[in-house]
């Protein structure tokens, strides 16, 4: 069983992309694999946030991994912030990170664009999120597409620190699927759909309702030439909402464009927000129950032991392979 750890921070809504592009691959990813899933709440101070706000979004991002099939008998579940050794081990890897390749992450170059007052917690963001893989072992990160260049910057820290010091880490690789690893921003699909997103036209949110998801739908930006065929170059809205309709529905795309080849926009639109609805009606009935349960502070209470168990030993080793130990002792592997 290959190990695999992934996260998402609990900033604001999660969207159909975080849903489409991670979570329905961490729930496909359980069975066979021995699954960490955290809520990365140590990334989402990366920028302002109020309190209360994020106690809050920790709680609900938890509840939907669960709403959407993740089974706590089968994958860990839990908080990061809960497992003290992310943040030790964070620390350690920034130490052998440069500022040059930092730089050079494209979403932290996005996310500083404009500003005087940039954060240094969004600079060393990637050591974090190095911290987080590495200190599982992981050998798969399921990730959308954006998050391509931080995993392979984990591989290049892991291969840095196994050859300054001792063999330490496993280098891990990321797993991106084929569809859903982009979709699109409604309202402008050349841009990934994000939850920073100004407009709230451009998302559309796990939590919103029936009516909410076919009006941003029915609105969805799309081209004048009125045929429905799956072109991302020259026709980026239809393909997306293609995209979103095979994934929510799990049907081929090829299969929906051969069924909509003599339909038009107006019955495809319509059709995909029937879908995504269908999609996402039980989850938001099921995330309802567990959100202020008990149930859910059970479970996440479970998780954190779990993972820490397994984190506080692996850090260990890792402070030992590095010299951060009193005791002259050889690397016990
Ligand atoms: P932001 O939109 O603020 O940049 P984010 O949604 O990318 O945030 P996370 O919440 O941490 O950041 O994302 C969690 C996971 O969702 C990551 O694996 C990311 O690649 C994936 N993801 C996010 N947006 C999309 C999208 N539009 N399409 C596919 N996958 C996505
Ligand atoms: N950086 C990621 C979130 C994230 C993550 C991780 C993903 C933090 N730690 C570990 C996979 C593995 C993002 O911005 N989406």
């Amino acid at each position: 069983m290959a190990k695999i750890f992934s996260g998402i921070k609990p900033t604001g809504v999660v969207t159909l992309g975080n849903y489409l592009g991670a979570m329905k691959q961490f729930v496909d990813l359980q069975d066979e694999h021995d699954a960490f899933y955290c809520v990365v709440d140590l990334h989402s101070i990366t920028v302002p946030l109020d309190r209360l706000e994020l106690m809050d979004n920790t709680r609900k991002l938890a509840a939907l991994y669960l709403a959407c099939g993740l089974d706590p008998e089968k994958a860990t579940i839990f908080v990061q912030s809960e497992v003290k050794a992310h943040a030790q081990l964070g620390w350690m890897l920034t130490c052998i990170s440069g500022m040059g390749e930092l730089g050079r992450m494209t979403q932290y170059k996005d996310k500083s664009q404009g500003g005087d007052n940039v954060g240094t917690g969004l600079f060393i963001y990637p050591t974090l999120m190095a911290a987080d893989i590495l200190l599982y072992g992981t050998e798969l990160v399921p990730v959308g597409d954006d998050q391509k260049q931080h995993v392979e910057l984990t591989r290049d820290l892991a291969e840095r620190f196994n050859k300054r010091y001792y063999e330490t880490f496993t280098i891990p690789e990321p797993l991106i699927q084929k569809e859903g690893a982009r979709i699109m921003s409604l309202t402008n699909p050349v841009k990934k759909m994000s939850k920073s997103d100004a407009n709230t036209k451009g998302y559309i949110s796990m939590l919103d309702e029936p009516n909410v998801i076919r009006k941003k739908i029915k609105s969805a930006v799309t081209d004048s030439s009125g045929v429905i065929s799956f072109d991302r170059e020259n026709k980026p809205g239809i393909s997306n909402l293609l995209e979103i309709y095979s994934l929510s529905t799990n049907t081929p795309l090829d299969e929906l464009v051969e069924r909509y080849k003599d339909s038009n926009y107006g019955t495809f639109k319509q059709d995909v927000a029937e879908a995504v609805v269908s999609l996402l009606e039980p989850i938001q009935a099921r995330y309802h129950e567990l959100v202020d349960s008990a149930e859910l502070d059970a479970i996440l209470d479970a998780g954190r032991e779990k993972a820490e168990a397994v984190a506080n030993k692996n850090l260990a080793k890792i402070e030992k392979a590095m010299g951060l130990s009193r005791k002259r002792a050889k690397v016990n592997k």
